[in-house]
């Protein structure tokens, strides 16, 4: 029996430990109001990234300041709750990690998601699992350990499959924008684009606010900011900007490991168009799990 991650509960729904009991309990009354705008993903998928995005498009481009953290910009709604949220002057913008149904929910809020292909998302969230200590305890966590608690969906904020199946029913919505992460990082000026359109930015005739955008949301930028504020991080706090790769799972997976998400994906995804996402991605990931096995 591997080492598994240490959770909290809340209702039924796991939680990284010293994720306060009542502001889950809060954010999920929270009662979303016409302008709210909401950052959602999985964990790992991009959430940050999107965050910067919307942050610099929201300011003309003007980057958050390296002293201000995100959190407070775009605060975690689980994590601060509703009397926190209710605080912060319209327009609201949040990050959540829940799943579409658990989200509070109003038709003149708007929601971009954010999908990772769930390979890549393994081993991100395995990253993170292993390198939050006091919110995890699993510093001595392998890989093989957590890919099966990735893949019986026991991790904090549920089941990966659940959370973005919840979503992609949701994508034609017209207050939903759905992205993947992989579409962002192989064309990140369309990204943009759709992201300011959606939030009613024109970054399209304004270049500068356009090349703004992508200067300060770049990887690169993003990870000298985060080494700017990691001299103030507590000692366990793992890098959140990491490697900002698609494809690095194939360092990671056995090729039964993959095997075996793809079961999954499959039975879980067939007929919902959710492949269509990845179709490069998941036909290398069949030739991995085959090829070697
Ligand atoms: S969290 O903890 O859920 O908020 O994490 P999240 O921000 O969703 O995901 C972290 C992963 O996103 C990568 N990342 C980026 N990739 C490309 N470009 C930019 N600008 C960027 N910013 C963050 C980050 O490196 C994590 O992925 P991995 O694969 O671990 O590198």
């Amino acid at each position: 029996m591997g080492l598994k991650p240490s959770y909290t509960w809340h209702d039924g729904f796991a939680m990284p430990m010293g994720f306060p009991r009542e502001a889950f309990g809060a954010a999920l009354e929270y009662s979303a109001e016409p302008g709210d705008f909401f950052v959602a993903t999985y964990p790992k998928c991009g959430t940050t990234w999107a965050q910067h995005i919307v942050y610099l498009i929201a300011h003309r481009g003007v980057p958050l300041p390296p002293t201000s953290p995100m959190g407070e910009a775009i605060p975690h709604l689980e994590e601060i709750g509703t009397r926190m949220v209710a605080r912060k002057p319209a327009p609201r913008y949040l990050k959540t990690h829940l799943p579409f149904g658990m989200t509070p929910y109003h038709e003149q809020a708007r929601y971009l998601y954010v999908a990772r292909n769930p390979f890549d998302c393994a081993v991100s969230f395995y990253h993170h699992t292993r390198g939050f200590v006091k919110h995890y305890d699993f510093a001595e966590g392998r890989f093989e350990d957590y890919f099966e608690c990735f893949l019986a969906g026991e991790v904090d904020f549920g089941d990966y499959f659940d959370n973005l199946l919840s979503w992609h029913e949701h994508a034609g919505d017209g207050n939903v924008l759905f992205l993947t992460y992989e579409s962002m990082s192989a064309d990140p000026r369309t990204a943009v684009t759709r992201i300011g359109q959606f939030m009613g930015a024109d970054c399209i005739s304004d270049e500068s606010l356009l090349s703004a955008v992508l200067q300060h949301s770049s990887f690169e930028s993003m990870s000298k900011d985060q080494q700017r504020w990691s001299s103030r991080r507590p000692d366990d706090m793992p890098a959140f900007i990491r490697k900002g790769i698609v494809g690095d799972w194939e360092n990671y997976f056995l090729p039964s490991q993959a095997a075996r998400l793809l079961e999954k994906l499959d039975r879980r995804c067939r007929g919902t168009g959710i492949e269509a996402l990845w179709p490069d991605l998941i036909a290398e990931a069949r030739r991995f799990a085959r090829n070697t096995q």
